[in-house]
């Protein structure tokens, strides 16, 4: 099967389903709520679809561990839904992405009931047993830490050995030291291509190959024993034979998630003549505003574009992900402007993001602005890392808890999963019922109704952004030359492309910034291609920009 590589064109669309659109008034988005949004999206723009997990899940990570992976969630609907929705989107000329979560399922999954059911169960090794240590093999076998906090084994009392869960003790991984557990995800894949989905985002697949013997990891608070799981020492055999055995078989496109990948990883996953994954998404950049991805430090723009210019540097035979937001993180408009200037630093970040060159990414609601919610209290988080994060700061220190809470204000994944806001109705238009998770009360001024009726929203702004990008051979193709890289205020960037360029401002600063053209820049002619001033000038040339001022100048 000729690989087209469409997503290189394409523009994605991440829908975390709970919180997209209720249709039956149960306060859960559902599948007949997104086929209810499906002309919104279109008119969007966007071509392609990544629908994060769907499938049967008991929902203690919201969906992310699946126990059937050829069903529907009952609370999202059933299979037939799912055709109508699929059908729906392209018949618009939008793509579906699924998400496959293949680390690890759930415990509730048939194959674990069976694995841990006794010793010599045939599902026994497809999943991580071990005896524990110390005299009553009661201590975990090595020192792995769950990224979900505490320890990355859970004792089983049925066998007396201990489970391997780099996420909850309800996310068993999957050992794909199997053959047969390869197979079974081999076929997974083939049985949604075989109705019709276009790819996948394959959940912390970085994670899929452990180090043999399972050896204790280096000190980490947060992330103990990465160093012997991410990109383990078989991974790329892994992956390739999932690639002969079912991503070559389809004009797909599969983007890795990748937390711990560093741009010199990056070559070998990703590039063509691997025949691996397409592209994958990497964390490097989210460390800007935080240690280890997750706890708060100031935002320092010369350290993002530090980051970003390196992965635009990856050769031609590789692709990036652009992205800023998806489920697992925080807004972006808290996180790198100030909330007085949300219209148009959220303009501002589309102008820097889009116009580098791989596919981006606009998660629901970014493309209105929406922001963290504030001053949620312990009843009101739903995300297990969360409430993990605050129960366990309750039981070893108390006086952590202020600490716990500031940083959950920053950072929780809840800030970015409360319901999508579609008009100034009660609960955001989201749901008729009492909704699964609190609604952003900003929800009164930041909605879909209002900002289509606004010639200047954020949501007009994005159809305009998404427009210019789409077939634009200089963003799909060109070379990206930064300009004052260590400049904290202005984003500068050229790109070029057989004689062609766009050149790319956007100021991240609240104060005015005076602006000169980088130092010998010459040009014929200069066209204002996008701007999110409305006044903006035709002609480029020093000037002194406005807070989070951005523009686009075609350039000859
Ligand atoms: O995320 C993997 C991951 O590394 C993050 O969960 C990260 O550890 C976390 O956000 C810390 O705050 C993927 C999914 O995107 C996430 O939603 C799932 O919870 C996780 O895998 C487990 O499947
Ligand atoms: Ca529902």
């Amino acid at each position: 099967m000729e690989r087209t590589r469409w997503y290189k064109d394409a523009v994605m669309y991440q829908i975390y389903p709970r919180s997209f659109c209720d249709s039956n008034g149960d306060g859960i988005g559902d599948i007949r709520g997104i086929i209810s949004k499906l002309d919104y999206l279109q008119d969007l723009g966007i071509t392609c679809v990544w629908l994060s997990p769907c499938y049967k899940s008991p929902n203690d990570d919201n969906g992310y561990d699946i126990s059937n992976y050829r069903d529907i969630m009952d609370e999202f609907g059933t299979l037939d839904d799912w055709q109508e929705m699929i059908d729906g989107m392209h018949k618009r000329g939008i793509k579906l992405v699924m998400d496959l979560v293949v680390n690890h399922t759930s415990d509730e999954h048939a194959w674990f009931k069976q694995s841990r059911s006794s010793k010599d169960n045939p599902y026994r090794d497809y999943y991580v047993w071990r005896k524990g240590r110390g005299k009553d093999g009661k201590k975990p076998p090595n020192n792995w830490s769950s990224r979900f906090s505490g320890s990355a084994w859970e004792y089983d009392e049925t066998t007396g050995e201990f489970y391997l869960h780099l996420f909850s003790k309800k996310q068993p991984d999957l050992n794909w030291d199997n053959p047969k557990v390869r197979q079974e995800v081999a076929d997974i894949c083939n049985y949604w291509f075989e109705k019709g989905v276009d790819g996948f985002r394959c959940d912390v697949i970085i994670y899929i190959s452990k180090k043999e013997g399972l050896p204790d990891g280096k000190f980490n608070p947060i992330l103990c024993g990465d160093e012997h799981f991410v990109i383990g020492p078989h991974y790329h055999e892994y992956i390739h034979e999932l690639y002969e055995k079912s991503w070559s078989h389809y004009d797909c496109m599969t983007v890795g998630e990748g937390q711990g990948i560093k741009r010199k990883d990056a070559e070998s996953m990703v590039d063509e003549s691997r025949e691996e994954l397409d592209a994958i998404f990497t964390f490097e950049h989210q460390e800007s505003d935080a240690f280890l991805t997750v706890v708060p430090r100031p935002f320092k723009l010369s350290r993002l574009k530090k980051i970003l210019n390196n992965w635009q540097q990856l050769p031609d035979t590789c692709w990036n992900s652009l992205f800023l937001e998806n489920h697992d993180y925080s807004r972006s408009i808290p996180r790198f402007g100030k909330p007085e200037y949300r219209k148009q630093v959220a303009k501002m970040l589309a102008v820097v993001m889009q116009c580098q060159k791989g596919t981006p990414y606009v998660y629901q609601g970014q493309e209105i602005g929406m922001s963290n919610i504030e001053g949620l209290d312990r009843s009101q988080y739903k995300d297990i890392v969360s409430i993990n994060v605050y129960d366990l700061a309750k039981k070893i220190f108390p006086p952590l808890i202020p600490v716990v809470k500031w940083a959950l204000r920053k950072r929780a994944r809840d800030n970015a999963r409360t319901p999508m806001q579609w008009s100034a109705e009660p609960n955001a238009g989201f749901t008729s019922g009492e909704p699964w998770m609190m609604v952003n009360p900003n929800y009164t001024a930041v909605n879909v109704a209002e900002q289509q009726a606004d010639p200047d929203s954020i949501l007009n702004f994005y159809k305009k952004m998404i427009a210019f990008r789409k077939g634009n051979e200089i963003i799909r193709y060109g070379t990206f030359v930064e300009y004052f890289p260590k400049s904290n205020k202005i984003f500068c960037y050229e790109r070029n492309y057989n004689g062609k360029r766009i050149f790319v401002v956007g100021s991240f600063s609240d104060k005015p910034v005076a602006f000169r053209l980088p130092e010998g820049y010459t040009f014929f002619s200069a066209t204002l291609a996008l701007a999110n001033y409305p006044d903006t000038p035709a002609t480029l040339s020093a000037r002194t920009l406005r807070p989070y001022e951005a523009f686009i100048y075609e350039v000859e």
